[in-house]
């Protein structure tokens, strides 16, 4: 297809609750969609960066000036495309997998809009649920927390994932595994708030039967995560360090990742994604997909990937209602016991709620091919 335009569209959205993590507290999201028009229709894409780099190097005003300057061009220059060429086309940009992720996001719903097909037609997978994990945040004090985890397991969530940090984990985690009884499945994430001389304390962690930790320390660290993979019974899953196929690789190869959490966003796009749960089923590797507080959009597009079959576990793909009193589609991500329903409209999935799409946008730019 040929590209004709891209729309650039910020808009900003509240959360229900403060989210906090090791390394920050959210409370508005200031969100970058690109919107293409093709010769074969139009497709949207969200851009998963944060305000500010903390999570990962990318934040949002920079993925946008990286489409501008360097990612659309490149695209416009290379004329007659379709969706699976776009990693290629970009790769001599180095890093930037975000803001590269949502334009290929955006062709790739415009292609299968064009051909009246979904997304999990295209990806072949068979399953029509998937499985809804719920992502906790750090409170001030522990009674805030039980009664957040009390209200996600009344929602019916089919696992509960607490975000941890020093001098916020043995105690929160023991309380809601008292909570939630043992059968429930439940994990922890750190966000890389950990360092090697921790590995001793996260295997305390053991005896709470966890189904893993997530990303206990520095994204760079992949020695370290072996050798607390070597020593925990807990099983070691890698966020933040999987930043592409070669990563995924290594790590594995390493011993580093018992588990990986793949977002598409943080791996340059859904069609990159895809090939990491291909090596990961290859080599065993249980996969899950994981979340960036994305709204309908995003969402829409996880649940589709996650139909999968290497896509064992539960993943953070939560109700609209998690995180944000209205979002932008028409048809809400709910959660109805336990699982989410993989959306059936053609493209992504989802259908945007255009009136209230323009009642929360900030700005609205326009580039030409
Ligand atoms: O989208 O449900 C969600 C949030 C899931 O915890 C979540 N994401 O490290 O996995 C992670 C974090 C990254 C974003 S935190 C602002
Ligand atoms: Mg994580």
């Amino acid at each position: 297809m040929r590209l004709h335009r891209l729309e650039l569209r910020r808009i900003g959205l509240e959360l229900v609750v403060p989210f906090r993590t090791s390394f920050g507290t959210e409370l508005h999201r200031d969100i970058l969609l690109v919107h293409v028009t093709t010769d074969a229709g139009d497709g949207w894409g969200e851009c998963v960066a944060m305000s500010a780099p903390f999570y990962s190097p990318e934040f949002v005003d920079g993925a946008d000036l990286a489409i501008r300057r360097f990612l659309w061009p490149m695209l416009v220059e290379a004329g007659d495309i379709a969706a699976a060429d776009v990693a290629t086309i970009l790769e001599p940009i180095h890093g930037h997998p975000m803001a590269k992720a949502a334009l290929e996001m955006a062709i790739l719903d415009a292609e299968l809009r064009a051909s009246g097909t979904t997304f999990h037609q295209l990806l072949g997978a068979e399953r029509s649920v998937i499985p809804s994990g719920v992502s906790v945040g750090i409170f001030d004090d522990l009674d805030e927390l039980l009664a957040q985890v009390q209200g996600y397991v009344d929602d019916g969530y089919a696992r509960i994932k607490l975000k941890i940090e020093p001098g916020w984990d043995l105690e929160p985690v023991r309380l809601v595994r008292d909570l939630i009884g043992p059968e429930m499945p439940l994990q922890v994430d750190a966000n890389t708030a950990y360092t090697r001389t921790d590995a001793e304390h996260l295997c305390r962690l053991d005896e709470f039967d966890l189904l893993l930790i997530e990303q206990p320390l520095p994204e760079e660290d992949l020695l370290g995560h072996a050798q607390l993979a070597e020593r925990s019974s807990t099983p070691v899953c890698l966020d933040e360090s999987i930043v592409s196929l070669q990563t995924a690789e290594d790590a594995i190869e390493m011993g580093a990742a018992e588990i990986v959490n793949i977002k598409p966003g943080r791996v340059g796009g859904y069609l990159t994604a895809k090939r990491i749960h291909d090596l990961c089923v290859a080599r065993d590797v249980p996969v899950w997909c994981g979340g960036m507080v994305e709204t309908g959009i995003g969402r829409a597009a996880n649940a589709a990937l996650a139909t999968l079959p290497g896509f064992t576990l539960p993943g953070d793909i939560s109700a609209s209602s998690r995180f944000y009193a209205r979002d932008v589609v028409t048809e809400p991500i709910t959660v109805t016991d336990g699982t989410v329903s993989v959306p059936d409209a053609p493209g992504l999935g989802f259908e945007l709620d255009l009136e209230f799409l323009d009642s929360i946008t900030t700005s609205t730019d326009f580039l030409d091919a």
